[in-house]
């Protein structure tokens, strides 16, 4: 019999099940053969060890490494450990390597509306099961009910933050079951985003599409009903092996000669009719915030949203909040896009193009964010 790993060799996930966020962090862990234990970011400890090294910033996922080193956002974690362990899960050709940057942006942030709105306005589906999830996440003791119902009400505001409000709802709905088929019809022939295995792309896609769009119940029966071969992705992201049993691609490659298929292609022309306009609109929203501000001082930590951004959405505006993270991640595609040569900034000019994602090379914040104490901050 193996011997198992002693718990202090293992890191900490802190999060849990029905965070967005924190399944992405665990599906790398999962798939990197990194061992590691989930516990909610409930316990003494995390509340006063953990937290205070994670900029005092509560949010899941928080990693605890066994050395007591503390890494807090799925991003960070993903990052931490892509450069241990020789950038495994990141593509070296030029165009995957846009792609699955681009991906890791959209799954942040592009998908957070279709997200909170099938969570959070189908009550009669989803009530007990997230009431369940979010008592699981107080504190224990006293109070847990009530903390959770306060918890639980700020997440439904927050789904309208992001544009769901019954006015939109409708639109909201025929754009996610479309893009669920696009999706699906990508997984008839590739078993992840760019082929044979996983990349820092299915990690960022998988944020959205486990806990709120691939396990919440009503949402789930959706997928199972519109998306077989994306819910069989969702599957396939939380086990360690490739579990790709019933695909012609067995090499646990991604596919030969910076191949880009056109089934990707056609997600990312789907996926660019909110994310463009949106990442515009929340671009001239934060640069005019930033333009207001009389002392950022660099190193300030920056705030979550900072107002509202309006774009249309299949002749809907949508209100949706102006996230400056959205441009922390797309910065790395764009610095990703710079270190290229000419020619292969070409392709992928050419690539980017086809999917009408062209603008969001130039889409940028007039200040720069990046990481200090585990928190985003401006530079
Ligand atoms: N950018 C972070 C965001 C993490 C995040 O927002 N997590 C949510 C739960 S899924 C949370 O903890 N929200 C509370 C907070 O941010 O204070 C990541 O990618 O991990």
């Amino acid at each position: 019999m193996t011997q198992p790993t002693p718990l202090d060799s293992v890191s900490t996930l802190y999060g849990a099940p029905l965070s967005l966020y924190t399944g992405r962090a665990r599906s790398y862990l999962i798939k990197a053969g990194i061992p590691y234990r989930e516990t909610m970011p409930i316990t003494e400890h995390y509340l006063t060890n953990v937290s205070p090294l994670a900029g005092g910033r509560q949010s899941m996922p928080t990693l605890e490494l066994p050395d007591g080193g503390v890494i807090r956002d799925g991003v960070a974690i993903i990052d931490h450990f892509e450069k241990h362990r020789s950038h495994e899960f990141s593509p070296t050709t030029p165009k995957q390597r846009i792609v699955s940057r681009l991906f890791d942006v959209v799954g942040a942030e592009g998908l957070l509306r279709p997200a909170m709105h099938y969570r959070w306005d189908f009550p009669e589906q989803n009530l007990a099961f997230l009431q369940y999830h979010f008592q699981a996440a107080m504190p224990r003791g006293p109070g847990r009910k009530e903390r959770a119902d306060k918890a639980m009400d700020r997440m439904r505001s927050a789904g309208k933050a992001f544009g769901a409000v019954p006015e939109t709802f409708e639109t909201i709905e025929t754009h996610y079951i479309e893009f669920l088929k696009i999706l699906d019809s990508h997984f008839l022939d590739q078993p992840y985003l760019l082929g044979g295995k996983p990349s820092v792309a299915d990690f960022g896609m998988l944020a959205p599409l486990h806990a709120h769009l691939g396990r919440d119940p009503g949402p789930l029966s959706l997928m199972q009903a519109h998306a077989i071969r994306v819910f069989r992705w969702v599957e396939r992201m939380n086990r360690p092996e490739l579990d790709v049993g019933e695909f012609e691609i067995q090499n646990g490659q991604y596919l030969a000669a910076d191949e880009i298929p056109d089934s990707l292609v056609d997600v990312l022309k789907h996926i660019a009719i909110d994310f463009v306009p949106e990442t515009q609109a929340a671009a001239a929203c934060i640069n005019d915030w930033i333009s207001q501000q009389d002392d950022l001082e660099p190193g300030t930590a920056c705030p979550r949203g900072v107002g509202m951004a309006n774009f249309q959405l299949r002749g809907v505006t949508i209100n949706a909040l102006a996230q400056p993270f959205r441009f922390y991640l797309l910065k790395r595609v764009q610095d990703e896009f710079e270190s290229l040569d000419k020619q292969q900034q070409e392709d992928v000019t050419s690539l980017l193009d086809a999917c009408d994602m062209n603008g969001l090379l130039k889409t940028t914040l007039s200040r720069e964010i990046g990481r200090l104490n585990n928190l985003e901050v401006w530079l």
